[in-house]
């Protein structure tokens, strides 16, 4: 074995810092003090050393964050301390309750001192608190050995996998010398955009939304897969410390000073925390944060008030449920009344129904809320909605609004109950409801409604893009049959277009260009506009990296679908079963004979030659399109079977000519040598 030279080791450990604290300054501090690309730099100096030497690689190193194997489950561990769930307060009224019960469990000698206006210094600490999901982290001689869920706060599963994911969250304490034994609580949580993005992905691929982010959170760090979890983003404020003998030693003898420790340690410490030394500014402090909470970048639902000094906190102990020395005061979350005025019901373009409350319009939230889903026909059996109704409906954020209950009170004499249809209301054929399930389907193949959504999802901005293909222009296209399905709107011509409502020669031009357009989109693209059940724009990537034809991926059986990371088995069934059907396997037929992209490159499934119009002609294209791209036309021109070269010589055919040509154009003037513009390009390739 080669020995390690003291120099290699030693230029390791100064990697090992230089990048920790990068990561700390970023990620922690919201500071950085490197460039990305210096960051890439070292980062990848490491992981070569560590590929050179893999003695010297250890679990606290940065390039040791996301793992490679998925976990089968997580065993599950008992906490060393339990971890309490806090009692509730939702108003200033019901804190005042709690104090006073706090204090009837204080030592008389600290009852003194515990007036108003003889507080002992300062008394209390409030935090806000962070609607996500807690976690266990425990460290041995600084470093994180294991990261766990709160589960029921006697026992949790070990998630360390997915933990060490999370980039706030210190591989290894930043502390001289480390206590052998350290654990910290926080609460890891999902940042508003990344929840907004998570949801937009699954709707997608037709997978219900969370509905807030402490679900998404706690969905994402039970994730077996820790590349998964990686690719979210979750975040981490850190706000319990925990030191074995540290409530006898100098260490940190308040919640204050532990926080200000944890900050030292490298954890993120919320900022907006404050001292109070009196219920009334504990109550500034709760009325600040109910509106000033709307402008953070994640989600809180109320203040977390604690006892600072950690002598009293031992001294009032805990009631069988709660400590009694730390309460949540909780914010109302956004609700309102309002009438149903109709139960209607949306076929989507998986055949779903869902019925939709029609309410009379209300304000919740900042926006006008006057529809909210009501999923499937349990949830509508479990609250006994009626038209007519009075309902309490909620909004939170950026959540949908959802119906929380009815008030049967209020109910009129002449409300009607609701029952999905037994048909589609689109189509009138029968659903049908497969045992086992809460979702009732159209299953009507030719289903307008169907129809309607997977063209509108074809055109959609992440699938293949066309502009200009309105929810209107869909359904015209849809009811006047000249649309049975996504592969005929490459057969559509200026000429049939021009004769629905509202649609002139030009933009009629202008449609036909932008589907011609859509030929030039990645497979993966097309594999995302398809339209299968689970397959998002990201799993749409994921698999055509692995299946860069559709032929590939056509033939795949379950496992070898599911063996790409990311990709469950039950995506991998439905990318399987979707094949087999004998309608899909036509429609790919058809896709690939207009020349859409059904494979990663161009090579891989070329256009029989005697189909190629543009077969040995060599273009060059010089200038600003108006509306290709240059590489999208280079696309068009290759699959056309021509050539696109850089320069311009005597064996170029045609000078592809856009907005402010430079040298190129005087050129092939000057070889006298055909010019074309995007407009002629695209006509050429037509014809
Ligand atoms: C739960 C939470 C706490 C804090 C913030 N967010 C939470 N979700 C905090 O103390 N800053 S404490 C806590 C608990 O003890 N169950």
């Amino acid at each position: 074995m080669e020995e390690i030279k003291p120099e290699v080791r030693q230029r390791v450990e100064e990697l090992r810092q230089l990048l920790q604290q990068a990561s700390y300054t970023y990620y922690v501090l919201d500071n950085p003090i490197m460039e990305d690309a210096v960051y890439d730099q070292l980062y990848r100096e490491l992981q070569q050393l560590e590929t050179h030497y893999p003695e010297t690689i250890t679990a606290d190193s940065p390039t040791q964050r996301v793992g490679e194997k998925p976990a089968t489950q997580f065993p599950s561990v008992r906490h060393k301390i339990p971890l309490y769930s806090l009692e509730n307060a939702f108003n200033i009224e019901e804190l005042k309750v709690w104090q006073e019960r706090w204090w009837r469990h204080a030592p008389s000698e600290e009852q003194g001192k515990q007036g108003e206006n003889s507080p002992l210094t300062p008394l209390y600490v409030c935090e806000l608190k962070i609607d996500g999901s807690a976690l266990a982290l425990s460290y041995e001689n600084g470093v994180l050995v294991r990261g766990a869920t709160r589960g029921d706060g006697i026992t949790g599963e070990d998630i360390t996998p997915n933990v060490r994911t999370i980039r706030s969250i210190p591989l290894r304490l930043n502390l001289e010398n480390p206590p052998p034994s350290v654990e910290v609580r926080g609460e890891a949580f999902l940042p508003l955009d990344v929840f907004q993005k998570i949801n937009q992905e699954r709707s997608q691929a037709s997978e219900a939304p969370f509905a807030n982010p402490r679900n998404a959170a706690a969905g994402t760090l039970r994730q077996l897969d820790p590349r998964i979890v990686d690719r979210r983003r979750l975040d981490f404020f850190a706000y319990t410390l925990h030191i074995p003998g540290m409530d006898d030693t100098s260490i940190a003898r308040t919640q204050w000073e532990a926080l200000e420790l944890l900050q030292k340690m490298g954890f993120r410490v919320n900022p907006n925390r404050k001292v109070c030394t009196s219920l009334p500014e504990v109550a500034e402090y709760y009325e600040h944060w109910d509106t000033e909470r709307l402008n953070l970048p994640y989600m809180t639902d109320g203040v977390v008030v604690k006892i600072n000094s950690f002598a009293l906190q031992e001294q009032l102990g805990f009631t069988q449920k709660f400590p009694r020395w730390a309460v949540a005061l909780k914010y109302a979350a956004e609700e309102a009344p309002t009438r149903v005025e109709n139960i209607s019901v949306n076929v989507g373009r998986t055949g779903a129904l869902t019925p939709l409350a029609e309410m009379r319009p209300v304000q919740l939230a900042g926006t006008t809320v006057s529809r909210a889903t009501l999923h499937n026909s349990d949830r509508v059996a479990q609250l006994d909605i009626r038209i007519g109704d009075t309902v309490i409906v909620r909004k939170a954020g950026e959540i949908i609004p959802e119906v929380l209950r009815v008030i049967p009170e209020l109910r009129p004499a002449e409300a009607k109950p609701f029952q999905i249809p037994t048909h589609c209301p689109v189509c009138n054929q029968p659903v049908v409801r497969p045992a086992g399930e809460a979702v009732t389907r159209c299953v009507n193949a030719s289903c307008p409604a169907i129809l309607r959504g997977a063209i509108e999802h074809w055109v959609s901005r992440d699938a293949l893009d066309i502009n200009g293909m309105g929810e209107k222009l869909v359904r015209q296209l849809v009811d006047r049959g000249l649309v049975h399905s996504v592969a005929d709107l490459y057969d559509l011509t200026s000429e049939r277009l021009e004769t629905l409502e509202r649609m002139g020669k030009k933009s009629a031009q202008k449609l036909v260009q932008a589907i011609a357009q859509s030929k030039t989109k990645p497979w993966s693209r097309v594999l995302y506009g398809l339209g299968i059940r689970h397959v998002g724009s990201v799993n749409a990537q994921l698999l055509t990296e692995q299946f860069p034809t559709v032929e590939k991926l056509a033939e795949a059986e379950p496992d070898a679908i599911a063996s790409v990371y990311g990709i469950g088995s039950e995506i991998a069934q439905s990318v399987y079963q979707w094949f087999r059907i004998p309608a899909n396997q036509t429609l790919i037929s058809r896709l690939k004979a207009t020349g859409l992209q059904l494979a990663a490159e161009v090579e891989a499934h070329p256009t029989p030659a005697s189909k190629q119009s543009f077969s040995g002609k060599t273009f060059v294209i010089t200038g600003t399109l108006p509306t290709l791209k240059r590489d999208e036309a280079k696309v068009l021109i290759q699959k056309a079977g021509g050539k696109v070269t850089d320069s311009v010589s005597k064996k170029t055919d045609y000078l592809v000519v856009g907005e402010e040509a430079g040298s190129k154009l005087e050129k092939a003037e000057a070889l006298g040598i055909p010019q074309l513009s995007e407009a002629q390009l695209l006509e050429m390739l037509e014809g």
